[in-house]
């Protein structure tokens, strides 16, 4: 079985996402394409590299990612840093034909996603393997989903509701992580989570052709936290501490036109007392309707219309064995996969595509593609007019 030697940098919460996920890989999907090897993970916080290195299983640490880039040992790059240095690192890993996962959203600016997006294509014809990590169209439930609307089963898509929910920077304790500065991170919320949601509708009814949007930020400074550590609002800091302005959106509300002629509305924040991770998406079609909440992640809702009046209504499918890599997770339906499981899904289809020297379905160019969707959104925000993705 081939090996691959894997170097990951940035060992926050996603970098250990990542190492799950490589690790889970074979004990899930076997024969595995391939086996991964565990060489090098980099942080710019020299204990935090030494202590993944042990943690995880890494044969080495290191700060610098430029060691990863010139070591002709590594085969594939992960990239788990903020924002801002999604672009330099990839770009440098591809032009020394590395194979790259990076985190999404695939770039701070539309300039640096643009630039990812070209330097994949340049290494297209030497079998360079890129992937932005967009895992939820990869959940059982929303293939299924997909599935449904390639058979006909819901007719002509005519609207698509999506949401992105979440609670943790409700607090305004909540400090000021890199999430809530532009230069690091470029946007809020858009960049962070209506991302998903993006890809998720166009994932189900083609692309979004225009937008028209609203963005709003409710705190507008937060108190600063030491070191750059993410804490995703886990950690409160007392209100006499200092604080630091925040320039990102906090909501971003959209309504969508998609090429297909469909139409739909898109909604993302953090500050959502109650919701966890409340991604949702309902498609309404001209034969039925079908409804997901990730919080409910295993199971999907559809309602036909042909259904007798008196028994139409939503039923829910429990996702297990007969679904989307139902047979190499757990056995029975209702036992439930997680985000870990998941991870190690969008892992398992990076290393195949590798292996089968085919681009995956959420590629740098896909992902450029949700940047341009975003770009729009400011753009309408700015002339308050619908605006071209
Ligand atoms: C924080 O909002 C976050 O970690 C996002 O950055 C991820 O993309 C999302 O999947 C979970 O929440």
């Amino acid at each position: 079985m081939e090996k691959l030697n894997i170097a990951l940098i940035g060992a926050g919460f996603m970098g250990k996402a990542h190492t799950v996920a490589f690790s889970n890989m074979p004990k899930f999907f076997w024969p595995a394409p391939a086996m991964p090897v565990f060489k090098t993970i980099c942080d710019i916080v020299p204990e935090i590299a030494e202590d993944s290195k042990k943690r995880f299983g890494f044969e080495k640490s290191c700060t610098d990612w430029r060691n990863i880039v010139n070591d002709p040992e590594i085969d594939v790059v992960s990239v788990c840093t903020p924002n801002d240095s999604h672009a330099e690192i990839s770009i440098a890993a591809l032009k020394a034909n590395k194979h790259v996962i990076c985190e999404k959203p695939i770039a701070n600016t539309i300039e640096n996603a643009k630039a990812m997006a070209d330097a994949a294509e340049e290494v297209k014809s030497k079998n360079i393997i890129t992937m932005c990590a967009y895992q939820y169209r990869r959940i059982p439930a929303v293939v299924l989903a997909k599935k449904f609307i390639e058979e006909g089963s819901i007719g002509e898509i005519l609207n698509v509701r999506a949401t992105y929910l979440q609670s943790w920077s409700a607090d305004p304790a909540s400090p000021l992580s890199w999430r809530f500065q532009k230069e690091i991170a470029g946007a809020g919320t858009l960049g962070d989570i209506a991302t998903h949601v993006i890809d998720l509708s166009q994932y189900l009814a083609g692309n979004i052709s225009e937008v028209v949007s609203n963005i709003k930020t409710y705190i507008d400074e937060r108190p600063v936290q030491e070191g750059g550590v993410d804490l995703l609002g886990t950690v409160k800091i007392d209100s006499d501490a200092k604080k630091a302005p925040v320039d990102v959106d906090d909501e971003a509300s959209f309504l969508v036109k998609f090429e297909s002629g469909a139409v739909g509305s898109i909604e993302a924040t953090r500050n959502a007392w109650g919701r966890n991770n409340f991604i949702t998406i309902e498609v309404h079609g001209t034969e039925g309707s079908l409804f997901f909440n990730y919080e409910r992640l295993n199971e999907l809702q559809v309602c036909f219309a042909k259904d007798p009046d008196d028994r139409r209504g939503f039923k829910t499918i429990y996702t297990g064995p007969a679904h989307f890599y139902g047979e190499v997770t757990w056995n029975i339906p209702g036992m439930n996969i997680g985000y870990g499981e998941l991870k190690t899904i969008e892992i398992y289809e990076f290393v195949k595509s590798i292996i089968e020297g085919r681009q995956p379905s959420t590629s740098f160019d896909v992902a450029y593609q949700i940047s341009k969707v975003c770009d729009a959104v400011v753009r309408s925000f700015e002339s308050g007019r619908w605006e071209k993705c």
